[in-house]
């Protein structure tokens, strides 16, 4: 077999998404997934004008040779560009291969380790009244694990909690929007909502919470030890993780779990958390760590550390992603947990898909390859529309750390 092709097609059903299609001579295509929130058309460009014209010939069945040509060629290695790209690549090749053997791709990757993947919800509110009333009803469609969001007192907006009730979604339209922030009401107010959800829900109800790369180690150590009457499933992003070592304190001080990686792009960049133990979960995904052949490695890495998967999995990441994570997530061991932020409508119906959720998992369904299509006709009606996360100001103006 030999790829005769590639493109990348950039939407906007309900958000950007970039969607790479490998085809091949025998007619069979793959999918990957190549979305970068907020940085959209640099890894659009980076594959149409750097990665494509070195693909077109190559036997697709090569997938590790192809993912090192691509990583090892460039020169340029890592960030989340090039891993996107690579992952773009990668992904598509396993949906390649599943189609070609008639066979779903976690066939390929070891065969089902369990049938359903736990999946958390995210549930938030301006206010804890109104988390509380979002969590009664993500309990109610059956998820067994929901994130708590609330706003703060005091502050104006915060970001993870939509502006009027219901669903959010990280990005918006034109250009990146201001919020601001302040760490003690946040410290503050964060065991009070816990409190609240643990009293109204009971012990049963797996529970996480974000905290978006804001606090600074000893700040994450006090809020992980204040939460630990609440018994927490994890705590997100306390600290900002370029500084591995950082984790050290968190870790030293409180048995509240920690969660971290929906913005690291290889191995290399939670080699220091995994072999110290600093963490509980890694939250990398296909898209932004390399594809699945790159993410396998990291999960098998962090089994000997017993550290468990923790996808990240919200909106920004493809309904192809979803399903590269999914059969992964099926076939290792050490699965965790997904992220489930249910996409819009729009992106639905632009990528028909298998997998689905039921009574708190998510199964990857059962035909060959990852699952999903793409309706590049439909996605034709929705362009590219530039759109950026948030940034945040401290009171004073200082930018944050995210
Ligand atoms: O693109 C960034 C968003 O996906 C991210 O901010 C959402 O923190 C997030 C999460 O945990 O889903
Ligand atoms: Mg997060």
């Amino acid at each position: 077999m030999k790829i005769t092709k590639a493109s990348v097609n950039i939407s906007a059903p309900g958000r950007n998404f970039v969607t790479l299609k490998v085809e091949t001579d025998e007619g069979i295509y793959g999918l990957g997934d190549g979305t970068l929130n907020g940085r959209e058309l640099a890894v659009a460009s980076y594959l149409t004008d750097h990665v494509i014209p070195c693909i077109v010939g190559r036997d697709p069945f090569q997938i590790e040779d192809i993912w090192q040509y691509l990583y090892r060629g460039s020169y340029w290695r890592r960030g989340p560009v090039t891993m996107a790209a690579i992952g773009a690549v990668d992904v598509a090749l396993w949906d390649i291969k599943g189609k070609a053997l008639n066979t779903p791709v976690y066939n390929l990757l070891g065969g089902k380790s369990r049938e359903g993947l736990l999946v958390y919800a995210h549930a938030n509110g301006t206010d804890v009244d109104h988390a509380l009333e979002d969590v009664a009803k993500h309990k109610e469609l059956g998820y067994k694990a929901i994130r708590v969001q609330s706003g703060i007192p005091g502050l104006a907006g915060t970001y993870g909690v939509a502006k009027t009730p219901g669903r959010y979604e990280p990005a918006e339209r034109g250009l990146p929007q201001e919020c601001e922030w302040a760490t003690e009401p946040y410290l503050r107010h964060v065991p009070k909502l816990f409190a609240r959800v643990r009293e109204a829900f009971g012990e049963e109800l797996h529970l996480l919470h974000d905290c978006h790369h804001r606090l600074t180690p000893m700040e994450a150590a006090r809020l992980g030890k204040e939460l630990e009457p609440f018994h927490l499933f994890w705590i997100e992003d306390p600290t900002p993780a370029e500084l591995q070592e950082g984790f050290r304190t968190i870790r030293d001080h409180t048995t509240t779990p920690i969660a971290v990686g929906e913005v690291l792009n290889s191995i290399w960049d939670a080699h220091d958390l995994i072999r110290n133990q600093w963490i509980d979960y890694i939250r990398m995904t296909a898209v932004h760590a390399g594809g699945i052949t790159h993410l396998k490695k990291v999960a098998d890495f962090a089994s000997l550390y017993h550290v468990r998967t923790g996808c990240h999995g919200a909106t920004d990441l493809s309904p192809v992603c979803m399903a590269a994570a999914l059969h992964l997530g099926t076939a290792i061991h050490n699965f965790g947990i997904q992220e489930h932020m249910p996409h819009t409508d729009e992106t639905d119906t632009v990528f028909p898909h298998q997998y689905f959720f039921q009574d708190g998992l998510m199964y990857p369904g059962e035909g060959p390859g990852l699952g999903v299509d793409l309706d590049e006709k439909l996605a034709a009606k929705y362009p590219y529309q530039r759109a950026y996360l948030p940034v945040n100001r401290k009171l004073d103006g200082t930018l944050t750390d995210w």
